[in-house]
């Protein structure tokens, strides 16, 4: 009588591929987002945009709680989720640059993708997104610096929450047009008359907005800021240039209030126009010296 036999094999060690390892997979696939607006017009519901978050993930959970939107944190599949329930009525907007430079990449990623994941709001594409979207998706360059520092946070995630990442990132819109044509988001601004249009340039505009050439003492000229010269009759709300407060100039409002950089993390509640902040835990990292071209008026900023 033929028997087999059994060979116990030694237990499994558990290897299930990390966030390491599905980054080392992509390497080299050179897969670029799809840019791309969004026409949001007709939809009916009131906001909450908030400023750049910059891996703030501890302030960016309190705002939220004091706009009134409940967070619970859970565990399914041995995955951190967390679970957001907003006020009747309300949407969340994150105004672009949630990543780089603070303390909490992973927290705040997994907000980010809760928002999205349950319909409770929208993310869009800053430059710092960007880049690190670029990363994500296989760049054949090496990855930028700032973005290596929030890989180098997430190293213990798991290969399943680095490919939710590239579905999100994938699909980040550089601007939204809202509120029956009331009101344009998107991470830098854009001039009036870009508004609708798929260019490269509305695009590129919404992510850096405009950068003038330097001047001879090395300083911006604030007159030079697209907003100077905004007459648009639609609000654009967008962040990216650091601010002590947070500013109206004609009828653009700049959200970047420096959170990472000590200052505090604020939100618009649209239609009401009113600001919301919560402080900084802390000083994260310095400002950067270089300079930047500031909304006009501007006294104070980082
Ligand atoms: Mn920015």
């Amino acid at each position: 009588m033929h028997t087999a036999t059994l060979t116990l094999l030694p237990p499994t060690i558990s290897s299930s591929p990390s966030f390491l390892d599905a980054l080392a997979a992509t390497r080299n696939l050179g897969e670029r987002p799809v840019l791309h607006w969004r026409d949001l017009r007709s939809v009916n519901t009131a906001y909450d945009l908030i400023g750049d978050v910059h891996s703030c993930g501890d302030e960016l959970g309190e705002l939220l709680e004091l706009l009134g939107y409940r967070i619970t944190w859970a565990q399914e599949h041995g995955e951190r989720v967390a679970c957001i329930t907003p006020p009747a009525g309300r949407k969340v907007i994150l105004l672009g640059d949630l990543l780089d430079r603070g303390p909490k990449a992973a927290d705040t990623l997994r907000i980010a993708m809760a928002i999205v994941a349950q319909d409770c709001g929208y993310i869009l594409m800053g430059n710092h997104d960007f880049l690190f979207t670029i990363g994500i998706l296989g760049s054949p360059q090496p990855i930028h610096a700032d973005a290596a520092q929030t890989i180098s946070q997430l190293a213990h995630e798991s290969a399943q929450f680095f490919w939710n990442l590239r579905d999100m990132f994938s699909d980040l819109p550089t601007y939204l047009w809202l509120d029956e044509g009331r009101l344009c988001v998107s991470h830098a601004g854009l001039r009036a008359d870009l508004l609708g249009s798929s260019s490269a340039e509305a695009h590129n505009h919404a992510i850096y907005g405009n950068e003038p050439a330097r001047n001879a003492t090395r300083t911006y000229d604030p007159k030079l800021h697209w907003a100077a010269s905004y007459t648009g009759e639609t609000t654009m709300a967008y962040g990216h240039f650091r601010l002590q407060d947070a500013l109206w100039v004609n009828n653009t409002i700049c959200l970047d209030t420096a959170c990472v950089y000590g200052g505090k993390l604020s939100a618009l509640r649209w239609p009401e126009r009113d600001i919301v902040s919560v402080p900084a835990h802390a000083q994260y990292t310095k400002a950067p010296l270089r300079g930047r071209c500031i909304p006009p008026g501007t006294s104070l900023f980082y």
